[in-house]
């Protein structure tokens, strides 16, 4: 008998399905990030450090350098990572070399929509409101002035426009998600007068229907942005609560001992959507390549338990300039799919029965059995079934 068909038997004596959890597994959309190819640099031509309070650290060789580079990366990326997947791109990495931020036209990403009809692939959109002069204050949409203000909300206005063509052109539909750093290294005077400007410009940028998700990324702090944030947790939850919106949450955008896993029940009962932007945080939010560790499995976990699959918009977000960027693209998507796998082989109704019964033995015996038991079997025959390595040794 195959290792396969064993594990089969062996799940399917605690009432567990291995074929439904392949072909759900299968089918689950996971988005990800174009950036962990040249360290968020982008195509612009820009000299400059990253900026916003994010690094990239690392000197391996082999950054992107080009757009064509970058997806030619993306390509043997998805050719060992099984599953459906989508690309995420931030508007810096367009064709678009010497053109200003408010000025991005769908035409300069003509090149990933073409490369993206060709492989079926989905395309998810992120303004880009760092590593410009004009967001050099630390601050963007709750600028002072309100010339920096529109500047930038014309930026994300034409992004959001984008990610609607995207939408349009592949048959699928696009996140559109905004993050800003906007914060002070040190005690605000006023709190409250940047995250009224926020919010107005906010409201500008989402007013009127397009054919996209629309998403807000909270955030703790950012490197010399540590003790004041604009767009805080409180302040897009509440925001998109009010306005409809899909609820970004990072991994890394947390009191170093807070999860998102532990947000998303919560969460999904006031909001329809959410989107998740899985890192790493290292002591801080370092973005990591996500490896198979107990929150990783813990955010699959929710989101299966809570039966949230078409609601939660599954996104990467890491950047490791410090190791092969195609070996950590393909680890990051591969974990992500283990993940769900585990969470997919759950004996979920026993275990809620247990719950119900106040039989936290019961509970907690099955719960640590699951752990040994023989997934990798059935992550193996899956990889075989998608024509991708089963390990990259
Ligand atoms: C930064 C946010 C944001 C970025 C990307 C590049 O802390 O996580 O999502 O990482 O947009
Ligand atoms: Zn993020």
């Amino acid at each position: 008998m195959s290792l396969y068909a064993t594990a089969k038997e062996q799940y399917a004596a605690i009432g567990v399905d291995t074929e439904a959890a392949l072909k759900t597994l299968d089918a689950i959309p996971v988005s990800m990030h174009c950036w962990q190819g040249d360290d968020l640099r982008g195509f612009e031509g820009r000299d400059g450090a990253l900026t916003g309070g994010i690094q990239s650290t690392g000197s391996h060789p082999g950054a992107a350098s080009s757009a064509d580079e970058l997806r030619a990366y993306i390509d043997r990326v998805l050719a060992v990572a099984p599953g459906a997947a989508r690309i995420n791109l931030h508007a810096i990495y367009g064709d678009v070399k010497g053109v200003e931020r408010d000025q991005i036209e769908p035409e300069h990403f003509a090149a990933w929509v073409e490369w993206a009809k060709a492989r079926g692939l989905g395309l998810d959109f992120n303004p880009t409101l760092f590593s410009h002069p004009k967001s050099g204050d630390g601050l963007t949409l709750s600028h002072p002035d309100a010339g920096i203000r529109a500047f930038w909300i014309e930026h994300c206005k034409r992004s959001r426009r984008i990610a609607a063509h995207f939408a349009d052109q592949l048959g699928t539909h696009s996140v559109f998600n905004l993050w800003i750093a906007d914060g002070f290294k040190d005690n605000p005077a006023d709190a409250l007068t940047p995250r009224k400007r926020l919010a107005g410009a906010l409201d500008e940028i989402f007013a009127g229907k397009l054919n996209v998700v629309d998403a807000v990324e909270s955030k703790l702090f950012g490197i010399g942005l540590e003790s004041y944030t604009v767009g805080s947790h409180e302040f897009y939850l509440g925001y998109a609560v009010k306005n409809g919106l899909a609820l970004c949450l990072d991994a890394g955008h947390f009191h170093p001992t807070e999860v998102i896993s532990a947000k998303i029940s919560a969460v999904s009962l006031f909001v329809e959507r959410m989107l998740l932007h899985v890192s790493r945080p290292v002591r801080w939010d370092s973005d990591h390549v996500i490896m198979l560790d107990d929150e990783l499995a813990a955010i699959a976990r929710e989101i299966v338990r809570g039966g949230l699959l078409e609601r939660v918009h599954i996104g990467l977000d890491y950047f490791d300039g410090s190791v092969d960027r195609v070996t950590a693209w393909a680890v990051g998507m591969r974990n992500m799919r283990k993940a769900l796998l585990l969470a997919l082989l759950e004996p979920s109704q026993t275990l809620r029965e247990a719950e119900y019964a106040f039989d936290f033995t019961a509970r907690l015996r099955l719960t640590e059995e699951l752990k040994t038991m023989p997934w990798i079997a059935v992550w193996d025959e899956y990889c075989q079934r998608s024509g991708v390595p089963a390990r990259m040794l």
